[in-house]
This record gives C-alpha cells, sequence and structure tokens, in this order.
C-alpha cells in the first residue's frame, strides 16, 4: 500500500548511517534520524523536524533551531489530545531522511528536511516546498499548492469562503467599522481546511504569536504559514471527508457546549439602553407586538461611569426587581462586563482593591501595575494566563448572578486600549503563566495577546458556572483563540449597516463554524450606520437561519427593533422570527449535535456536499449566499442582497423541496464544473433562477429530510401548545427511497441531560415496493418527558392518493401534503400509509 518498505526500527540504524554518510555529506549538512515509537524526529543543519502521530489519521509537527525543541504545550489544544500517541512503523527513506507510517498516513522526511506527507493509497496530501526557513525570532513554513486548492478556515476573516489566492494575519485587534479587506479582526484561529477535489485536510497552526498565512497570494504554487516567534508547531490530519476534518479539529481543540436553549431564541440589542424604562419598553413592545424573543442585552451605559461590575443606580435602580420582571415575562438578560478595571484607588471599588490586594493585573517589566485608557478612563487589566486569577474574576459575577442576570458579555478583549498607538498593551507587557502544561514563568504580552480575550471568557464561563453549578453559561466574547469555542459564544464586532455587510454574514458565519465557533452571530442590522428599512428587514430574514440572532446597535444610530419602519415591515420580520421560533426543535436537535461532534449548526455546502462538483470545486464558489442549517435546510439568501435582478440559486444534487410551499423541485443532477462552456453542456444542470422580493427568502429542505418543527411560542420559555411536527420529505425516486431524521429535547437549560434526562427520538421512513409509506420509530433514549403528548407527521412527497394508515385518519393539509396525529410514541413503533 505504501511506496516505502516497512523493516525493524532496531535494524534500520545501519543503513541510516550508510545513507547518512552518502546524502548528508553530499548535501554539506549531517543529519541525525531518531525513530520514535510514534514518530520520527531527524535532525540537519541546525533544525530539528519532529513528527509524531497522535491518531493514525492526526500528526503534530515541531521544528527546532538548534538543540532547542518547543515545549509541548498549548492554550488550544485539549490535555487528551495533546499526551495522545499511537504507534507507527518505521520506513526507510531510499535518499535519505526518513519516514514512518501508519494506518492512515506515509510521511517521508527528505535529507534537507522537507516534509511530504501521504494518505494511505499513495496520494500526495502535503508536501513542503522548501525547508523551513527560519527568520530571526520567527520561521515560515511553505507547502505546495495546487491550481485547484481551496482554503477554508481561519476564524472571523472577512472576505470570501474560499480564502485561495489570499494571505492574513493573525492578531487580536479591535477594529469599529471593519470592511471586507480588513485584516486582521477580533479573533485568531490558526486552522485551515484545505479542499481540493472533494477532499480535506486540516492544519492547525499552535501559535499564539502574531501568525501569517498566505494561500498562494505571494507565489501561486505555495502556501505558506509562519510567526514571528514562539513555536513551529503544527497539526496536520485527514479527512478526507471535510466533515470528519472538522470533527477532528474538535477533538484537538474542543466543542461548543450545549448552549441554553433560549440563546438560540431571537435577541435584542443596543448601545445601549440607557435606562430600566427604555429596557422594559423594548421587551414590553416585543410581547406587545408579539415578536417572538428570549434575550435582552445590557451595554455599558448601565454602569456608573463606565466601570466594570457596578451599576448606575439613577440609570437601573432595582436590578434585581427589573431583572424578576422581565423573569416573569420569559425574558433572558445578558449583561456586557468589560475586562479593564478602572484603576480607582481609594474608591471603595471592590474590583479594583480585591484585584490589587491579590495581585491580579498584568505589569510592565519594571514591576509597576500596567495602566491604560479605555471607557473608565486609566485601567488596569487581569492577568488571566493565572488560573488564580481567573477564579478571582469568576467571582465578580458573584452579585449580577444573583440578581438574575442569565448570561455574560465579554467585549474589548483584544484587549482595546484608547491612547496606545498599536490599540493595545505594549509589547513588553507581561503575562504570569500558570498553566499545565507550561513552564511557570511570565510571558511578553507579544505571546499572550492572542490568547488574552479566550482567558478572559474562560475565566466567565468557569466563574458563572462555579456560582450556578446546575445552569448552562451564556458568554458571549469578541477576541478568542482557537479552543475558545469551549467557553463562549462569539459575534462578528462592530460591521457596519450596509448590503455588503449582510452579504458578508453568509462566509464569515461559515468560516467561524468551521473553525470550531459553532455558535456566532452577526450584529442584526449593522453595528455602525443607519440600515434602510429594506436592508434591516432582509437582515432579519436571513439572520433567523443563522445560530445567534442578535439584533444591535451603536450608540447615535437610528432604532433597529424589528417595529421600526411601520407596520408592512414588521409583518416580514416577525414572520421570519416566527419561523426560526416554529423550527427551535430542529435548531436544537443541530445544536445538540454540534456539542456532541463539533460540526457547526450553519454549513457550507461543500461541507455536506463535498462531490457536488463534476471538477470537485466546492459548490460555495458559486453559491456564495448559500448555506445549510443542520444538514436538512438550505437557504439561499442572495449573493448581491441589495440588487433587484434575478439571481443564480445552485442547489446540491439530489432532489430538494421548496420549505414555504412544500413543493417538490423535482431531481437535480451534479452541478457543473466553473468551466462556462461545460455550464452550458446539456448534461450539467443548470442552476435555478430565482427574482430576490423582499418579502421572501428561498429555503429548500433535502428530500429524505424528517424535519421537527413545533408550535409557535413567544419565548423558548414557554411551553408550546399542542403536537410536536415532524415533516417528513418523502424522496421521488419511488421504491427503497429512505429519509431519516432525529429529534433532541431536554429541559433547555440545566445539566440534567448529562444524567440522562433528555429524549432522543430517531426517525427513518422507506418507500416500499408497493408504494407504501413506513414511518419507523427507534425507542426513544432518555428520561426526559417533552411537552408534547401527540406528534404530527406531515407527509411531502407521497405519490398515493387518499393514502389510509391504521396508526389513525390521514387528512389532506392541501394538494400532496398528508397528515396524520398519533401518540408519542414511548417505544420501537412502525406507522404505515397506503
Ligand atoms: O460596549 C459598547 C460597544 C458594543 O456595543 C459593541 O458591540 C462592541 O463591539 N463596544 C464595542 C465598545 C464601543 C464601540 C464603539
Amino acid at each position: 500500500m505504501f511506496p516505502q518498505s516497512s523493516v525493524n526500527l532496531r535494524s534500520i540504524s545501519l543503513g541510516i548511517i550508510l545513507i547518512l554518510l552518502s546524502t548528508g555529506f553530499a548535501l554539506g549538512q549531517r543529519e541525525h534520524v531518531h525513530a520514535l515509537d510514534s514518530g520520527i524526529e531527524v535532525t540537519a543543519g541546525d533544525t530539528t523536524l519532529r513528527v509524531e502521530a497522535l491518531r493514525d489519521d492526526v500528526l503534530r509537527i515541531t521544528e527546532g533551531r538548534g538543540s532547542q525543541m518547543p515545549e509541548a504545550s498549548s492554550w488550544a489544544v485539549l490535555a487528551d489530545a495533546l499526551s495522545a500517541r499511537v504507534h507507527v512503523t518505521a520506513d526507510r527513506a531510499p535518499t535519505g531522511g526518513g519516514g514512518f507510517h501508519t494506518a492512515s498516513l506515509a510521511v517521508v522526511i527528505s535529507p534537507d528536511l522537507r516534509l511530504t506527507i501521504r494518505d494511505a493509497a499513495g496520494q500526495v496530501l502535503s508536501q513542503d516546498a522548501a525547508p523551513i526557513q527560519w527568520q530571526d525570532r520567527g520561521f515560515t513554513v511553505a507547502k505546495v499548492k495546487m491550481a485547484d486548492d481551496h482554503f477554508f478556515g481561519l476564524g472571523d476573516k472577512p472576505g470570501p469562503l474560499d480564502h485561495a489566492g489570499m494571505s492574513f494575519t493573525m492578531w487580536n485587534t479591535d477594529n469599529f467599522g471593519w470592511q471586507e479587506s480588513t485584516d486582521p479582526l477580533y479573533k485568531s484561529i490558526p486552522f485551515f481546511i484545505e479542499f481540493h477535489g472533494g477532499q480535506a485536510t486540516g492544519t492547525l497552526l499552535d501559535n499564539t504569536w502574531r501568525t501569517n498565512f498566505d494561500f498562494g497570494h505571494s507565489k501561486p504554487a505555495e502556501y505558506a504559514f509562519g510567526a514571528v516567534g514562539g513555536p513551529a508547531t503544527y497539526y496536520f490530519w485527514t479527512g478526507p471527508d471535510p466533515k470528519k476534518v472538522v470533527e477532528t479539529y474538535a477533538w484537538l481543540t474542543g466543542k461548543t457546549p450545549l448552549p441554553p436553549m433560549w440563546s438560540l431564541g431571537f435577541q435584542q440589542s443596543r448601545y445601549s439602553y440607557e435606562t430600566e424604562a427604555q429596557l422594559m419598553t423594548v421587551a414590553n413592545r416585543l410581547r406587545a407586538d408579539h415578536i417572538p424573543a428570549d434575550a435582552l442585552y445590557m451595554d455599558i451605559d448601565y454602569q456608573l461611569k463606565n466601570r466594570p461590575f457596578t451599576v448606575n443606580p439613577a440609570a437601573y435602580p432595582d436590578l434585581r426587581a427589573m431583572m424578576a420582571k422581565l423573569k416573569q415575562d420569559r425574558f433572558h438578560v445578558v449583561m456586557i462586563t468589560d475586562l479593564h478595571i478602572a484603576n480607582l484607588p481609594n474608591a471603595g471599588y471592590m474590583p479594583y482593591d480585591t484585584g490589587v490586594a491579590g495581585d491580579e493585573f498584568v505589569k510592565m517589566p519594571d514591576g509597576s501595575t500596567y495602566t491604560g485608557k479605555v471607557w473608565p478612563g486609566p485601567a488596569v487589566f487581569p492577568d488571566f494566563t493565572m488560573a488564580r486569577v481567573r477564579t478571582w474574576w469568576g467571582g465578580l459575577y458573584k452579585q449580577f448572578v444573583a440578581d438574575g442576570a442569565s448570561g455574560f458579555w465579554n467585549d474589548m478583549n483584544e484587549p482595546a486600549v484608547f491612547t496606545y498607538p498599536t490599540k493595545t498593551m505594549p509589547d513588553d507587557v507581561q503575562h504570569r503563566i500558570d498553566e499545565p502544561g507550561f513552564a511557570r514563568r511570565t510571558a511578553s504580552h507579544l505571546e499572550i495577546h492572542n490568547v488574552y480575550g479566550m482567558e478572559n471568557s474562560r475565566a466567565t464561563y468557569d466563574g458563572v458556572l462555579a456560582l450556578r453549578p446546575d445552569e448552562r453559561p451564556f458568554v458571549l466574547t469578541r477576541a478568542s483563540y482557537a479552543g475558545g469555542q469551549r467557553y463562549s459564544a462569539t459575534w462578528t464586532g462592530d460591521n457596519s449597516s450596509t448590503w455588503n455587510h449582510l452579504r458578508m454574514t453568509v462566509p464569515q458565519l461559515e468560516n467561524l463554524g468551521l473553525s470550531g465557533f459553532a455558535l456566532s452571530g452577526a450584529d442584526v442590522g449593522g453595528f455602525a450606520g443607519s440600515p434602510s428599512p429594506e436592508l434591516l428587514t432582509k437582515w432579519i430574514e436571513v439572520a433567523a437561519f443563522q445560530p445567534i440572532d442578535r439584533d444591535h446597535a451603536a450608540k447615535g444610530t437610528r432604532d433597529h427593533e424589528p417595529w421600526v419602519d411601520g407596520p408592512q415591515q414588521e409583518a416580514i420580520r416577525r414572520r421570519f422570527i416566527e419561523e426560526r421560533y416554529r423550527l427551535m426543535p430542529y435548531l436544537y436537535t443541530v445544536a445538540e449535535e454540534m456539542s456532541r461532534t463539533g460540526l457547526p449548526m450553519m454549513r457550507p455546502l461543500f461541507l455536506e456536499f463535498p462531490h457536488a462538483a463534476k471538477d470537485g470545486h466546492p459548490l460555495d464558489n458559486d453559491a456564495t449566499g448559500e448555506f445549510m442549517v443542520g444538514d436538512k435546510l438550505l437557504v439561499a439568501a442572495s449573493p448581491s442582497p441589495e440588487e433587484v435582478a434575478p439571481y443564480e440559486v445552485h442547489l446540491p444534487p439530489g432532489e430538494w423541496f421548496n420549505w414555504w410551499t412544500g413543493v417538490s423541485l423535482g431531481v437535480r443532477q451534479a452541478a457543473a464544473a466553473r468551466d462556462l462552456e461545460l455550464r452550458d453542456a446539456a448534461s450539467v444542470q443548470k442552476p435555478l433562477m430565482v427574482t430576490p422580493k423582499l418579502e421572501d427568502l428561498p429555503v429548500y429542505v433535502r428530500a429524505g429530510a424528517i424535519v421537527p418543527i413545533a408550535p409557535l411560542v413567544q419565548s423558548t420559555d414557554d411551553t408550546p401548545q399542542g403536537p410536536l411536527t415532524l415533516r417528513i420529505y418523502v424522496p421521488a425516486n419511488g421504491s427503497g427511497a429512505a429519509c431519516e431524521g432525529s429529534l433532541y429535547q431536554d429541559d433547555g437549560h440545566s445539566f440534567a441531560f448529562r444524567a440522562g434526562e433528555y429524549l432522543r427520538m430517531r426517525m427513518t421512513c422507506s418507500v416500499g415496493q408497493d408504494g407504501a409509506l413506513t414511518v419507523h420509530f427507534s425507542r426513544p433514549e432518555g428520561t426526559f418527558k417533552p411537552w408534547f403528548s401527540e406528534l404530527r407527521l406531515e407527509v411531502f412527497g407521497f405519490a398515493g392518493s387518499k393514502p389510509q394508515s391504521s396508526a389513525g385518519v390521514v387528512t389532506a393539509v392541501r394538494e400532496g401534503v398528508w397528515s396524520l396525529t398519533l401518540v408519542r410514541p414511548t417505544a420501537e413503533t412502525e406507522i404505515v400509509l397506503r
């Protein structure tokens, strides 16, 4: 299977010495090869390259200069993954260097330390274009790039979904009013997916310093990544299925925990609802106008002089009483808590006083506490890379948690600093590290900057969890690093109220989802500027299908709430928010899958359909406004939402139903190659043409899908009245056709699900030779008793006329759609319609 022959580890030393003598000298350098039980280490010149197999399909690659190899520590990679190793089989490298293989990968290191990685079939997955280049304290790793290589991931980078031909920097930056070409932004997620011909690999450059990525921008036939300092350590793995790549990234860096269900509801925010009266007016209007909503946000103006963890009593006189009222009205309140603690000695300001007493703040090299100007004026900054500082920070939430706040919002944690020219702390600020796997030491801000925000959100998550151990915390962070999804949801920061920003939400949230941040949103309506009525309406429509649906606006902009612009606009907006709530059983089921597998809720098409196009290109490159919600729904927003001309909708091969009408579009073929000539050929599928309308958003559902929906509620805290509906989309291809779906439910807020208090139902259906439709329910899992006692099946695409069932009365909903209501199955059950 592999090109190299396998040999006993011990017997290769003589061969290697001979090879060393012949090739090492020829290259003017001497190599040393050490076969390791789980990999190999080769030294040539002043560089050592070590490749270790953590799993058959996952490699850890480290390069060191001189005798120094970086410490095996990580802020991103979980301890279990970090210490995982599998045994490998050493291979003789005929021209020197060395190699090994596992069941899925073969590694060859050339005498000059170029690394080549192949899959089990011998296909090259990754090949160094040159040996590592060391520069000053930094390095660059360059790989061979193929013309049809596509690149995804890298967190919140704006611009097209596919990063091919572009280059990026990672340095967490507060970029108010960022645009499509702005780089860097708030987060550093140095992970990317390389995709070609339907197959994918993953690479995580686990380096917290300023890093850079170049996907054929400077050299079309190379892609490269590097850093200005820190370890040359990266992980490489194969899918080859792109979903598997994302799941393996989650194995390395962790998953988004199951969020409280309310955080999937509609969220209303503004910078700022300045008084309790204002906030209550918004809450009351949402209810009076029957716009479903779950969360309200309190931005910085609730505080006294912008001091974190204070409340301005003139603005919010009785927080606890207000929260209690809102809770009764089924609202959850999220409070902002910035990390810059006002530098306020002798003023009775608790966060400062306890922080100084406990030595919690970062310092300058001379030992003085670092002070920078932010919202409260001069401020000091917690040293979040120390466990005990995070515990202290977490304790600051005690009062707000006791008052009844449901979630917390960590803003400005790049960290943003106003006065310093770099808009952040000086490079030489000292951070103390106290973290398993790391030597206890101080590190400069250059090393810690990119993880500072993640450690802030970690402190918040852990702190709130400790204060309320039975509730799932909800934390929203602006800055983060790889792995930050373990602690927090995120949003895309200060976007703008423009059509282009609405369009950009799709690729940006998709890339965030691929990069672990499966629970992400963009400010609905745009933060900076004021959206036109039409822009706000369209944005509310699209965001109704995105993971976090939060309407937010900057100071000084016009109102953004769904009711502004009059009843016609409001009616459209309400209809889409209502659809989100009807879909909540599906969304929550998808969220649970996310928490278990790491797969994002919002997915690019290539993740579900890697082989959709004949030439292997990702379908998303043709269909830039389209995204999947879970694996069943496809939302086809306009790729240029400001235009009135019809746009192309590219559906992946197979049969699709219109979600709104339930009508099948028929079976579609594999998509065209990007080549226009081929595209016009009769054998390939032409895209659908859709004429945009303000009140419509095309949504399609895959044939074979079973999608659970619920009766409308105004808050996820409400109990839906009536049966849960399962929409069943029977494929047209007759007998043997199958469908499947599942439903996950639990109490929506606690950890009781871990003790088995959940409900999981799996459903399948099939069409028999006689045309009968059998719906099969496997035995429900878990002990949770859901709100519904009845199930309503709604069957689309069933060919039979006037079907009947022994399970109950089948009625026509409308032409071609049948319904049947039955008692919720508590054991394995089969229902037949014929
Ligand atoms: O806290 C105020 C804002 C907040 O509304 C926004 O969402 C953050 O991204 N914050 C930035 C600070 C001021 C921005 C101008």
